[in-house]
């Protein structure tokens, strides 16, 4: 391939500010410096008047992913073309283990449905059935797969909950071994009751999705992660935190020095609780757990991004089409149409996480522009055993580069975006900064509304020791 050249961009990383031109070759940046000389054999693009953003990296997606009785609608393919649209060069999905399996069993089914990602991929392991074959399971997936971090559930009992005993098991093979334990945080025995009353007094709508997982149960679940992860000696990172309760959980127990991190997704940054009141069935969309909060919430999210008690901006993408055609009722909202508690959970947004949070964080509530890059894309990649290989702009980095307009206004719609899903959260919103090009590891793959990459192109990456920044 080629020597590409980027010529006269503004670099920024999470503390740099500088205008440079950058030389890629052989998948990494080689040079950074002004004025590089440019022979007839480099491919040459001009960043003036754009920003240079490292790739960014999301740490929280699940494609092609059987849950419950549903399955999320993107590929690898297509949701990794999306991922690209967006600026998103690297991403962690989530493997599972299945009751009575082996995680590495899970690990090898994921292997088969990634090789068609189009950018680079790490896993994450979901445990759901914690025996003694698990914990050495995890030390093999640590040391010999590149799965350094584990994702335990506290909710969605007789599915995918695990008890305290096995969390915090789980948690102390992690902590002794170099890997970080990830928690979905609610109190899901308490919200399955919540649940059947709603049910059983005809309550059946999607606004019942929100009643029922109230912001108390994540501000409970938040803080006994918290404990249990602080007996079993491990970092603790608090996935898709909605709550104000559990940032107060995660806020105290950083001031005491414990290693326990947190990640909110841009739905919980611009959308409110407001959206379950939509006619018909449209409040499905929303239903994603934990749900949307009020707007007070939201101010807490926003100031705990700039105290740094949150780390990181990650999408949680876990796309179900609104309508039940084409793709089938398996991939559908329409699973819940008649009971709130059958609507698959969670919802596309793999596309638009940077453009909505230079525009709202950025643009709108001054968050630095360094702030900005380390929240999408450094501190994910040090969290999760990425960096420097990924998240920052450096001599010897990958060359994975975002060229960025952060003047350039224009309007989110479904029509235009690359998931299988068939509606975005944020449609008809109009949002300041759009991705403009691409590179993964040196090579072209965004151009404008072009696609230039290919199926399959992206490389499994194997991760180093999570959960130290
Ligand atoms: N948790 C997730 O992280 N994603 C989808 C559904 C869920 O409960
Ligand atoms: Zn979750
Ligand atoms: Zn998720």
């Amino acid at each position: 391939m080629a020597p590409v050249v980027i010529k006269n961009g503004r670099i920024i990383t999470a503390v740099d500010d500088y205008t440079a031109d950058i030389l890629m070759e052989e998948e990494r940046v080689q040079t950074i410096g002004r004025d590089i000389p440019v022979g007839a054999d480099v491919e040459v693009h001009d960043a003036a008047g754009l920003l240079v953003l490292p790739g960014v990296v999301d740490v929280h997606t699940h494609l092609d992913w059987e849950f419950g009785t549903a399955r999320s609608a993107d590929t690898f393919g297509t949701g990794t073309q999306a991922a690209a649209f967006g600026g998103t060069t690297t991403l962690v999905d989530f493997a599972d283990q299945k009751r009575g399996q082996s995680p590495l069993a899970g690990l090898e089914d994921w292997h088969q449905r990634a090789q068609s990602a189009s950018v680079d991929v790490g896993a994450h392991m979901i445990l759901t059935d914690v025996t003694d074959q698990t914990l050495e399971d995890m030390k093999t997936l640590i040391a010999r797969e590149g799965v350094s971090s584990f994702k335990l559930f506290m909710a969605y009992p007789g599915v995918l909950m695990v008890d305290d005993a096995s969390l915090f098991k789980a948690m102390r093979t992690a902590g002794s071994n170099g890997a970080m334990v990830c928690v979905h945080a609610e109190n899901g025995p308490v919200i399955q009751a919540l649940i059947e009353e709603a049910l059983s007094q005809g309550r059946t709508g999607p606004k019942y999705h929100m009643l029922t997982r109230p912001s108390l149960m994540e501000g409970e679940a938040t803080h006994r992660a918290i404990r249990i992860s602080e007996l079993a000696q491990t970092p603790l990172y608090i996935v898709h935190l909605s709550a104000q309760e559990a940032l107060e959980s995660v806020a105290e127990a950083r001031d005491r020095e414990i290693p326990v991190y947190a990640e909110t997704c841009p739905h919980y940054l611009f959308l409110t609780d407001e959206e379950y009141d939509r006619p018909g069935f449209e409040g499905a969309k929303y239903v994603m757990t934990p749900p949307l909060r009020t707007q007070a919430h939201q101010q807490e999210l926003w100031r705990g991004l700039r105290t740094d008690n949150l780390q990181v901006i990650s999408t949680d993408h876990c796309p179900f089409c609104f309508q039940e055609q084409p793709l089938g009722m398996k991939y559908s909202k329409r699973l819940g149409y008649e009971d709130f508690s059958k609507i698959p959970n969670g919802a596309p947004g793999v596309e638009t996480r940077l453009p909505l949070v230079f525009d709202g964080g950025v643009h709108q509530r001054g968050l630095s522009i360094n702030r900005f890059v380390e929240l999408t894309s450094t501190s994910p990649a040090k969290l999760f055993g990425l960096f420097p290989k990924k998240g920052t702009i450096a001599v010897g980095s990958d060359a994975d580069i975002v060229l960025f307009d952060p003047e350039e206004t224009w309007t989110i719609t479904a029509s235009e975006q690359h998931s299988r899903v068939d509606y975005t959260l944020f449609e008809g919103r109009s949002v300041t900064g759009r991705v403009k090009k691409v590179f993964l590891r040196g090579q072209l793959i965004v151009d404008g509304p072009e696609w230039r990459g290919r199926e399959g192109m992206g490389h499994f990456v194997s991760r180093g020791e999570s959960g130290k920044v």
